[in-house]
């Protein structure tokens, strides 16, 4: 990919004062070969995302990363292999709620993939029903989606563009995103380009989008988080707890409005019972 040049003061400059991105990608079923924490803190240049565990909650984290203010929301990964029904449900509804830590919304979903990964036919279903939980028409993911390959490290003396070629999955979830890729060594923190060339590859993606960034889908987050009413509250994030807590105020001024007016009608006949009264005295 061309990359760009660009000036050092914002008022003259081409791309956007803030990215906010949102790190997705599975995990192998036996757990190994991942990197979405990983990539998280080599681009923020801290360790922020711990790396020890696996990540159970979206998290989002902001830093100023060659002059621009980088936001990152990290998520749970999901098994490449299995069906979407096979990952947790806290996991989906965390990955469903991650774009609303980073509002307007992402403009970019970096899918991160090992580059020494093989990825098998079953991928593609799965990898659809995980995207459908951001939203219904994928397509509209797709276009804001750019693979990112972790395991730099691994490529030895082949290049990133004969391994996609050699893999029929990585080929088709490229071509998925319009050629969109990069590669990052986690393990080389060292080499910062990787994360410059990285943050230009996205900005050269919101010049070129017709939409700058993935709009979230405020009614829709709504309607989910009230679907899993049962697990809602071990999940969720700053953003649903805002819309709850307005949604609860709501709900509150209008049943004391109704308990007003129903004491109101109810008293009524009393009062003028009362007055018949003293009319007859
Ligand atoms: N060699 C190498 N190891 C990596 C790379 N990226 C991540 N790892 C290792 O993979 C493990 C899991 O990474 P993590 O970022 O937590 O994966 P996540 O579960 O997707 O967030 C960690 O022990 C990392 O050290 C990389 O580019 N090269
Ligand atoms: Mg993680």
């Amino acid at each position: 990919m061309a990359s760009l040049t660009y000036s050092s003061s914002p008022a003259q400059s081409n791309h956007p004062t803030e990215l906010r991105i949102v790190l997705i990608g599975g995990r192998e079923s036996n757990g190994g070969l991942k990197g979405k924490s990983s990539a998280g803190n080599f681009i923020l240049g801290q360790n922020v995302f711990n790396t020890s565990r696996r990540t159970a909650q979206s998290e989002a984290r902001q830093q100023e990363v060659f002059s621009r203010r980088v936001t990152v929301v990290d998520t749970p990964g999901w098994c490449w292999v299995y069906p979407r029904e096979d990952t947790p449900k806290l996991d989906q509804i965390e990955i469903q709620n991650s774009v609303h830590l980073c509002p307007p919304g992402p403009h970019v979903f970096l899918l991160v993939i090992p580059v020494s990964l093989y990825l098998p036919e079953l991928v593609k279903a799965s990898l659809k029903q995980h995207l459908e939980l951001l939203n219904a028409d994928v397509f509209k993911i797709w276009k804001h989606t750019l693979v990112l390959f972790t395991y730099g490290d691994w490529l030895g003396v082949k290049t990133v563009e004969e391994r996609i070629e050699s893999d029929e999955g990585l080929q088709w979830i490229v071509n998925k995103c319009e050629n969109r890729y990069h590669v990052l060594n986690n393990k080389d923190h060292s080499d910062k380009t990787q994360v410059k060339e990285l943050l230009e590859k996205i900005e050269e993606m919101w010049a070129g989008n017709e939409d700058p960034y993935y709009e979230v889908e405020l009614d829709r987050a709504f309607q989910h988080d009230s679907v899993e009413e049962g697990n809602h509250v071990c999940c969720l994030n700053r953003n649903i707890l805002l819309f709850n807590s307005q949604r609860v105020g709501f709900w509150y001024v209008f049943q004391n409005i109704y308990i007003v007016c129903l004491l109101y009608m109810i008293s009524e006949p009393t009062r003028s019972e009362r007055k018949c009264k003293m009319c007859e005295t």
